[in-house]
């Protein structure tokens, strides 16, 4: 049963609409296989953190190879459509209000500079252009605007995403109807520590986001940060909200916190390369038919680190030179590992992937 669905070879969310674009039912694979957890413990996430290394990485790559070409890797390019003053409080975060970061604040680009960023991406290799606005959460207006976005990116052939903060069930839909393929919200860290970086918003808050998103459709892109001062049982946990999610999302961006003076986790204990690799190989044992993005914190990482976070089963990344405010490794740093690697990057266009979208 398993292997015949795999070999359907379509989208395990996607949302099958009519002829006329009537949206009929959410065709969940996941939920027809066997294979798909969704109800982990944090002593069964933990025990994978603390097994010896190689066979950590035996099994994740191992798992890895049931659902991917391990040889391919999906490239998205973000872009910071309104940069900073944002209301929220997020401690690791260089947008926010609260702290004083030196940030070029600017409102809602146009749309040229947006089509401009987003043909750049293409041509630079990248799948997905990913746009992100640093609100609380958008009004209908703004949603109204990064909707006419959304449909002039997807007229260049890119997949979009967009992270705009909390989503009401009528703004996602607003989104899914312009043509969304992705929607960015990341849980950032466990519901245990979340409270100490986060207090202007809920756990809870972000659940019904993630909800709302699903809700319309849209593909989930939800992950966290590690290395800001958290235990790995709080690594443990973020992974194991993210596995026991109703659907796992089908992007899972592992970021590594990137420092920026003025925030208060600049001075925050970081954690190894090792621990990385490790957080990224549970993450793929626990959601194994998701992408998963090695994300923020690859320009402080030595090829030695992103080679292990590839054969841990990472698939995605941030091509660029620019992440939203902070520097990204250039392209022909990228280029020249994936050669090193022998590493390609996955091609929606020509591949049949087997999590590419049909929306
Ligand atoms: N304001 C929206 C929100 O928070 O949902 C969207 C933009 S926000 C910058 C998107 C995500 O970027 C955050 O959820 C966080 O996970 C990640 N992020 C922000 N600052 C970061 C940093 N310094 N290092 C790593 N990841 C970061
Ligand atoms: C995600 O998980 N990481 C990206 C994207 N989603 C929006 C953002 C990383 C931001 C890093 C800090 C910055 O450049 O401002
Ligand atoms: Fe605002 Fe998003 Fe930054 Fe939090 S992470 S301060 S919500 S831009």
């Amino acid at each position: 049963m398993t292997a015949r669905i795999a070999e359907l070879n379509v989208y395990p969310v996607a949302t099958l609409r009519d002829k006329s674009g009537v949206r009929r039912f959410p065709f969940r694979i996941d939920q027809l296989t066997s294979s798909l957890r969704h109800d982990w413990q944090k002593a069964e996430v933990l025990a994978l953190f603390e097994r010896p290394f190689n066979d950590l990485m035996y099994e994740a790559q191992s798992v890895h190879r049931e659902h991917f070409d391990p040889n391919k890797v999906q490239l998205s390019t973000l872009l910071s459509i309104k940069t900073g003053g944002c209301p929220e409080d997020c401690k690791y975060c260089p947008q926010s209000v609260h702290f004083d970061t030196g940030l070029d604040v600017h409102g809602l680009l146009p749309i040229e500079d947006v089509v401009q960023a987003a043909r750049n991406a293409r041509a630079d290799g990248a799948s997905r252009f990913c746009m992100g606005a640093a609100w609380r959460s958008p009004t209908e207006r703004q949603v109204e605007q990064v909707a006419e976005l959304v449909r002039a990116v997807n007229d260049e052939g890119l997949e979009t995403c967009v992270t705009l903060g909390m989503l009401s069930d009528d703004k996602a839909q607003c989104l899914a109807d312009a043509g969304l393929a992705y929607y960015n919200h990341n849980l950032d860290t466990s519901p245990e520590y979340y409270g100490d970086i986060i207090t202007t918003r809920t756990y809870q808050d972000r659940l019904d986001t993630l909800a709302a998103v699903r809700d319309a459709g849209i593909n989930v892109c939800c992950g966290g940060i590690v290395g800001m001062g958290e235990s790995r049982e709080d690594r443990a946990g973020l992974l194991q909200q993210l596995a026991n999610l109703p659907q796992h999302p089908e992007s899972v961006p592992i970021n590594m916190l990137v420092r920026v003076e003025g925030t208060p986790l600049n001075e925050s204990a970081a954690i190894s390369n090792i621990e990385f690799v490790r957080t990224v190989c549970v993450s793929r044992i626990l959601m194994p038919r998701s992408f998963v993005r090695l994300s923020a914190g690859r320009k402080d990482m030595s090829d030695e680190a992103q080679a292990l976070c590839y054969l841990a089963g990472a698939n995605s990344i941030f091509c660029g030179e620019r992440l939203l405010t902070t520097p990204n490794p250039e392209n022909e740093e990228d280029r020249l590992l994936f050669d090193q690697l022998g590493i390609e990057p996955l091609d929606i266009a020509t591949e049949e992937a087997p999590f590419r979208a049909v929306l």
